[in-house]
């Protein structure tokens, strides 16, 4: 996809970063005529091959099928209407349809997502440059907005008239914002997550979310061929640490029930996230707009991260096209406030989710009596599964913008 590109050029979005915040709003974009530039770090490969997360909410399966990229997802993806809760050595089933009116999750990997983008991206001759890292953005007080950017052996310039900041937790867009005006929020957590991709059958029809005194676990999945699992590790713990004779161990110990049994199977893939919140505000200064984690990072217990991407470009787009198409800011203007609502509220939910679960070596014997006693009522209380169901499958996507929001927080 990358041709020989000349030192200056202009679109109407750079978007900095393929991941699936930048390439959705390049998708979304394309399919309104919105001329746009994506600009990514890495190579095709590597971000086609990169394992994240594996459950898309409601919104987002509404979302790539209205961006004509579900097709795949709808025939190869696996549509799950509970989860499993296991505590004191039971498990719970949380019936999560039922309890929100259809609403449903799919589990179809990030990687899936992000080779349907490319696919559309590569099919409607639209520019993605790989290997094509933004070193610095600039020109934004002055209205005439630039991404630098390295290309092979040099460095080029693409002007435009607003930046998509889609470049993640590590990216370079969020540090254009003047440090003055940029409030960040952040929470670490005394744990991190060790992961395994295994070739096996997972043996479960639906995710089991696991609380025990060794830690926790997850049994979750990738198809109906390929197991994808999890458990609690310290947060500065390392791979090499972890056989595979270990990983299995402990998860038999961390999921155990009665009557059941975990199939073992090879392991193909094995790595540590980190698990860490954090919010940047605004998501917005001037020309340029943050979508996805170079806003904002969530703990992945509650299976948030891809899915708030997916939210804020969608919001995002539907701004773009009312600037470009009828010169109305009020999305522009709107931004920030509309998607931070739904980001605070699946902060919330994230870490409501990972404390419930967890096990903190830090806690007090008080704390971990609450722990018991909020993970006991939501296994045996309608209501309060009912929460936990409506922010797992995803609150309703706000997709229109108010004129009298404009300003309206501050
Ligand atoms: P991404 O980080 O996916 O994409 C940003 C892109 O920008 C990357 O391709 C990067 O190479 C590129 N980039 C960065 N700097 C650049 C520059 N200067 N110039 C050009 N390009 C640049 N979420 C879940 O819901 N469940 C999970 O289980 C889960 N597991 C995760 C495991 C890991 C290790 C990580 C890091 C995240 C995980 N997440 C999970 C969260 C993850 O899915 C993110 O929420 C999701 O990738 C967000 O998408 P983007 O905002 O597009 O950011
Ligand atoms: C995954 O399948 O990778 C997964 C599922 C649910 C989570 C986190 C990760 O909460």
């Amino acid at each position: 996809m990358v041709r020989s590109v000349a030192t200056t050029e202009r679109t109407q979005v750079a978007i900095v970063g393929a991941g699936p915040a930048g390439l959705l709003l390049g998708q979304l974009l394309h399919r309104h005529g919105i001329d746009s530039v994506i600009l990514e770090a890495r190579s095709r490969e590597y971000v086609e091959a990169r394992i994240r997360a594996g459950v898309l909410e409601q919104g987002t399966i509404e979302v790539l099928r209205e961006a004509g990229v579900g097709e795949r997802m709808d025939r190869e993806g696996l549509a799950h209407g509970g989860i499993y809760l296991n505590a004191d050595g039971r498990r719970h089933h949380i019936p999560m349809s039922e309890l929100t009116d259809g609403r449903q999750v799919m589990i179809y990997g990030q990687t899936e997502v992000v080779k349907d983008l490319v696919a559309a991206r590569v099919q409607a001759d639209a520019p993605l440059r790989f290997e094509c890292k933004a070193v610095a953005v600039s020109g934004l007080d002055a209205g005439e907005p630039v991404v630098r950017y390295v290309y092979e052996d040099g460095e080029r310039e693409l002007r435009c008239e607003l930046i998509a900041g889609c470049d993640g937790s590590h990216g370079v867009c969020r540090g254009a914002i003047p440090a003055e005006l940029l409030h960040t929020y952040e929470r670490e957590y005394p744990f991190a997550w060790l992961g395994i991709l295994a070739d096996v059958a997972p043996s479960t029809d639906e995710l089991i979310y696991a609380r025990h005194e060794r830690g926790f676990a997850l049994h979750s999945m990738r198809s109906r061929s390929v197991s994808r699992l999890y458990v609690q590790v310290e947060p500065d713990d390392v791979v090499e640490n972890w056989s595979d004779d270990r990983v299995w161990s402990e998860l038999h110990a961390r999921l155990a029930t009665d009557g059941w049994e975990l199939t073992e199977g090879p392991v193909t893939e094995k790595s540590i996230t980190p698990m860490r919140s954090f919010v940047a505000e605004p998501m917005r200064y001037g020309p340029l707009l943050l979508a996805g984690d170079a806003a904002h990072i969530v703990p992945p217990t509650g299976a948030k991260g891809l899915n708030l991407a997916v939210a804020d470009v969608t919001v995002l787009a539907a701004a773009l096209v009312a600037h470009f198409r009828d010169d109305d800011d009020t999305g522009l203007d709107t931004y920030s406030e509309r998607c931070l609502r739904r980001v605070w509220r699946a902060q919330h939910f994230s870490w409501w989710m990972t404390t419930m679960l967890h096990i903190d070596p830090g806690a007090t014997e008080y704390e971990r009596r609450l722990q018991d006693s909020q993970l006991r009522y939501v296994c045996g209380s309608r209501a309060a599964a009912a929460s936990l169901a409506e922010n797992y499958v995803g609150l309703p996507l706000e997709r229109t913008a108010d004129r009298a929001e404009v300003g309206a927080h501050g």
